[in-house]
Formats: structure tokens, C-alpha cells, sequence
């Protein structure tokens, strides 16, 4: 274990995401021994479980509007309240997950605080490089804060090579793919609770996101209406955001409305892939998709979209099918041949689970980070992760089942 530090995590406390890995990653380094301070708008909402977390802090950053401000400073917020933080808590580094404005906060505080030398550790997570960060408002500072970061990682190759095209290939960004807690997310043969939505000869597909244009949750609707038509079939929405009432009203153009559970924001979520026998995910990206490898942790199959970070955590005809976005026909197909063939749904399962073990466990992925924290304040080059692990979980699979 590397020696015991004071981390300070800078992340937005929102339901799902960036904000989910870096609550993860906090217990964990708090688990170890590390003092875990997290700085944020609101307290990140796994942490509300009203359990006391042995090492972990919270700061909030308040919120303050001036007469001859047009609107909250929550980035320049932020950066003051690193300032104070890192004094009275003299922390180490600060890990700063998303680019805008965290990141830029980081690096604002760090200049504020010279001639200390603090370390800030950036973690681009997606929708920070491809829509906010690469916006003409934000680019030049977004820029800025990447090359002055002290290590950037990137949450899978994909969105590592999104951001070299968009910023340039200047600065280092290293990969640190995101983890799943395999005991939180586990297997379970009996569930209670499955009759309150489906008969036992239905089988149960799930979809879980924060409901914005980028998860297509009109392509679940669509698919879903194909696939009841030969799988008997009931559809699990979990989440909230922009799409949800353009979804209920499909649902009820398309007459799947009596199959369909708009469950809302759900906090134990564990619980409803423990009884999915499908994941459908079908974003037109996703830098990751922390909720497919949840999904494989529990050993449920997923159906997802090629061409983005999806690829990295679901292997096309192993643990679950690809196929491209906006294809209904071709997701509702493959979601038809995973529930309609139990051995094939076996091994999925069985598959996914073994991959979310090998390659994507909190402990395993805990390991390179407090590496390259390591790394960063004995000012060395970061190790690069081992590529042989992943090769080696590719490998471990079975022929894939594509037919
Ligand atoms: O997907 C979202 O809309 C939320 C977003 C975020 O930044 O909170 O998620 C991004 O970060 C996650 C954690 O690293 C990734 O698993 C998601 O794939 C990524 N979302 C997109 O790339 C669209």
C-alpha cells in the first residue's frame, strides 16, 4: 500500500457518471487508510447513505451571488474553496474529475497557492471533452488546464484519443479505465422482489441513464416494442433528465406503455440489476458506460451501441452484443437472441462477470491510481498500467457467440 495521504476530490455530486466514479474511488482510497476530503456543490449523493464513513470529509462550496454578477461564479467558488481546503487540510494533490470547470479550478487555486507546489490531477470523463470542454466558451481555459495539469488520465483509449484530436497531443494522457465494486454488484440466484414487475415467464430488460439526448432512451422505447413482440417482456426505466416525458409520451404512441416502469432516480440500484436478465444501452456514445460494466459485475448481458468507449467494456458477442446506433432493428435482434436462448444468456452472464473481475475491479483500478499519485508528487514519470491485463481478460473469454 503506498504511504497514507490527504487527497482532495473535486467532483460534481450528480446522480450517475463522474461524479459516481469519483465517490467510488473516494470510499476506496478512504478504505486504504488515505484522508479523503471531497469538495462539491452538494454532497456527492452515494455518500448519503447516512452510514459514517471512517476518512472521508465533505466541504461544500457555497454559493454566492453579487448585485453586479449576472449569474453564480461556481468555478471561481471552487477555486477558492481548493485555496482554503488545501490550507487548513494541507492537502497533498487534488484529483479534479471532469475538465470544466473542476479542473480549471484546480489549476486556478494551484497558481493562487504558489510557491507551494500542489499537485492536481485531472480525470476527463466524457461529455467534459466531447460537448463542454471543445465549446468555443470554454476551449482555450479547458486547454490550460489539461497541459498544466500534473498527470491527466482519461477513462478509457477511446476518449484518450477524443481528446488528443480536440486538444492536441501535447500533454500525456493516460488511461485509467473505470471499476465496479464486484461484491456491491453481484450475482444472486433468488430475488423476492422480481414478481412486482414481471411473471415468471417474463424475462425483465433494464435501462438506467440521466435520461439526456446522448442515451437515445427513444431507441430502448422502439427496441423494446420489437422485442415484446416475440419475448415476453416487461422494461425497467431508472433515472430522470431531459428526455423523460418525449420518452413516456413514445411509450404510450408505441402501446408499451402497460409494460413499461418509469422508476425515477433510484439510490440501491444493485437491487434492479439484480433482477434484469438484460441491459439496454443504446447511447450514441459513451466514453465508458459505468452502468454496463455494473451490469456485468451482476452478471446480466448488455446490448449497447459501437464506436465509442462501450467497446472497451463490453465484448461484442462474449458478454453482451454491439450494434450500431441507432440501429433498432439490429438492437432489438440481438436482445431477442440473448433472452430467447438460455445458454447463450448463461454465458453472457457468466462472461461478464468474470471480465467486470478480471479487468475492471475497485481494488485493481484503486492500485493505479494511488500509483500514479505516487508518481506525481515524487515528481516522476507515471508508470504506465499494465496493457497485459486487459489483453489477458480479451483473451480469457470464449470464441465469441456471434452467430
Ligand atoms: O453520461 C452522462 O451523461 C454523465 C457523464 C458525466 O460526466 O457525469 O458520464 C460520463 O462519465 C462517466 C464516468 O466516467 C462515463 O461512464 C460515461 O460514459 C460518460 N458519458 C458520456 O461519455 C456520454
Amino acid at each position: 500500500m503506498s504511504a497514507q495521504k490527504r487527497i482532495g476530490i473535486v467532483c460534481y455530486a450528480t446522480y450517475g457518471g463522474s461524479g459516481v466514479v469519483a465517490t467510488e474511488l473516494g470510499r476506496e482510497l478512504a478504505r486504504v487508510g488515505h484522508k479523503v476530503h471531497f469538495i462539491s456543490n452538494q454532497m456527492p449523493f452515494r455518500l448519503e447513505t447516512g452510514e459514517f464513513y471512517e476518512n472521508i470529509y465533505f466541504h461544500e462550496v457555497a454559493g454566492m451571488v453579487y448585485d453586479a454578477m449576472p449569474a453564480r461564479s461556481y468555478g471561481l467558488e471552487m477555486a477558492s474553496k481548493i485555496v482554503q481546503i488545501v490550507d487548513d487540510e494541507k492537502l497533498d494533490l487534488i484529483h479534479a474529475h471532469y475538465a470544466v470547470p473542476h479542473a480549471i479550478s484546480g489549476i486556478i487555486a494551484k497558481q493562487v497557492l504558489r510557491p507551494r507546489n500542489l499537485k492536481i490531477v485531472t480525470t476527463l470523463h466524457g461529455t467534459d471533452i466531447t460537448l463542454v470542454g471543445s465549446a468555443p466558451a470554454y476551449y482555450p481555459l479547458t486547454q490550460w488546464a489539461i497541459q498544466n495539469s500534473d498527470a491527466v488520465t482519461a477513462v478509457s483509449t477511446w476518449l484518450r484519443d477524443e481528446t488528443y484530436r480536440t486538444f492536441g497531443d501535447s500533454k500525456k494522457v493516460m488511461v485509467i479505465h473505470n471499476s465496479v465494486d464486484t461484491k456491491r454488484f453481484s450475482p444472486r440466484s433468488t430475488c423476492d422482489y422480481r414478481c412486482n414487475f414481471a411473471k415468471p415467464e417474463e424475462r425483465i430488460i433494464l435501462h438506467l441513464s440521466n435520461f439526456r439526448p446522448v442515451k437515445r432512451v427513444a431507441d430502448v422505447i422502439r427496441s423494446f416494442a420489437l422485442i415484446r413482440k416475440k419475448v415476453p417482456s416487461k422494461l425497467l426505466l431508472i433515472g430522470d433528465g431531459p428526455e423523460r416525458e418525449k420518452t413516456l409520451e413514445l411509450a404510450r404512441e408505441l402501446g408499451v406503455m402497460d409494460a413499461t416502469y418509469f422508476l425515477g432516480k433510484q439510490a440501491m440500484i444493485e437491487n434492479y440489476f439484480a433482477i434484469a436478465d438484460l441491459l439496454l444501452f443504446p447511447s450514441s456514445y459513451e466514453s465508458f458506460g459505468v452502468a454496463a460494466l455494473e451490469a456485468m459485475s451482476s452478471g446480466v448481458p448488455v446490448v449497447a451501441t459501437l464506436g465509442s468507449g462501450l467497446s472497451e467494456v463490453v465484448m461484442d458477442g462474449v458478454t453482451g452484443y454491439l450494434r450500431p446506433v441507432g440501429d433498432i432493428e439490429a438492437l432489438a435482434a440481438a436482445s431477442i437472441d440473448i433472452l430467447s436462448d438460455s445458454k447463450l444468456h448463461e454465458s453472457m452472464g457468466t462472461d461478464g462477470r468474470k471480465r467486470a473481475t478480471c479487468c475492471f475491479e475497485s481494488t485493481r483500478i484503486l492500485k493505479l491510481y494511488e500509483d500514479l499519485y505516487d508518481d506525481v508528487l515524487a515528481e516522476r514519470e507515471p508508470r504506465e498500467p499494465d496493457p497485459c491485463v486487459a489483453h489477458l481478460c480479451a483473451t480469457e473469454s470464449k470464441t465469441p457467440k456471434n452467430r
